[in-house]
């Protein structure tokens, strides 16, 4: 095991601006309020939290209109936001304790993965999600840098990076093409097809869940990422990737999405296979569900998906 010590970092990243949408900046607190820090109680581990992204003014940061690059929306305000959570989860792994990331977009997404890395060069990821967020600040059609942690993270198009992210080149590592496996692929752009391919990522859509079912896909995916078998495991795991009817209150939502069972048992046979090292949850945005009911959905699946991580079990 890698958490002997069984003990939590909930970092806390109530961000926003890596894309268009305000409300996914509550989805910390919602799920605070919920249980999230009971649960992990309950289930035989301590915590403690951080709050990295606390004490700044991201709204005055979000509001300021001269804060774009080219085509990428926020690039300054997603590069501080990014950095403090890479801090907050590096402190995590030193500890040696398992950083649960609660967003927030999913721009925060590049800052856990070059912690993980950091920590554990020959680690595996698994990015769970609707959308591949590997456009890189050239591909990119929306701007929205929620759909780029990916690219950010690889080092991709650095050439084209704006300055902001100068930090992440002065880390001296990135993470590589073999050792992320995607889960649940619908609504991946044309630029980002060809990365995938060019890169030889290994990707399941959902097409491949019909295909081959969801324990093989996951089976297939941890040995990608982790040929040895003995590798820590993170995964990033955008809410977005489990159908929007059991998660409307989410950004960017797509139809055809994993059942709840199929985006649980992920985690569940993670779990169970003692390499899951770290979990991002992500792109919950608590002011978008129709209905209280959608939101309250929204959330209690989050929850499920931190529960099942940290090795509920029903039997
Ligand atoms: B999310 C899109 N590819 O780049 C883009 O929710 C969507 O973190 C990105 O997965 C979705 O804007 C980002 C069209
Ligand atoms: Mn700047
Ligand atoms: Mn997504
Ligand atoms: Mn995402």
């Amino acid at each position: 095991a890698f958490f002997p010590e069984k003990k939590v970092t909930v970092i806390k990243a109530p961000f926003n601006g890596g894309q268009g949408k305000l409300g996914v900046e509550q989805a910390p607190e919602k799920l605070i309020e919920n249980g999230l820090l009971d649960d992990i109680k309950e289930q035989g581990w301590r915590y403690e939290i951080e709050d990295p992204l606390m004490g700044d003014d991201w709204r005055a940061m979000r509001a300021d209109a001269s804060d774009v690059y080219g085509n990428c929306k926020r690039p300054h305000m997603v590069s501080e936001g990014a950095k403090k959570v890479y801090e907050a989860s590096v402190r995590a792994r030193e500890n040696n304790t398992f950083p649960l990331t609660v967003g927030g977009d999913h721009a925060i997404g590049m800052a856990t993965l070059l912690a993980f890395v950091k920590k554990y060069p020959d680690g595996g990821i698994i990015w769970v999600d609707a959308h591949a967020d590997i456009n890189t600040p050239t591909t990119t059609e929306s701007g929205n840098l929620h759909g780029c942690p990916v690219a950010f993270a690889m080092g991709l198009d650095q050439e084209h990076w704006p300055a902001d992210f100068d930090w992440i080149k002065q880390l001296g590592h990135f993470i590589n093409p073999k050792q992320i496996a995607y889960i649940g692929l619908r609504d991946v752009d044309k630029g980002e097809r060809k990365i995938l391919r060019d890169l030889g990522i290994t990707a399941f859509s959902m097409y491949h869940v019909d295909k081959y079912g969801i324990n093989t896909v996951v089976q297939k995916a941890i040995k990608a990422i982790n040929p040895s078998g003995k590798a820590p495991i993170h995964v990033s795991y955008d809410v977005d990737g489990i159908d929007p009817q059991y998660v409307a209150a989410t950004g960017t939502p797509v139809r055809g999405g994993l059942s709840l069972r199929e985006g649980l048992f992920i985690m569940e046979e993670l779990a169970a296979s003692h390499l899951l090292a770290g979990l991002d949850i992500v792109e919950v945005n608590p002011a978008l569900g129709p209905t209280k009911t959608h939101t309250l959905d929204t959330v209690n699946t989050g929850l499920s998906i931190s529960r099942c991580a940290l090795g509920d079990t029903i039997l």
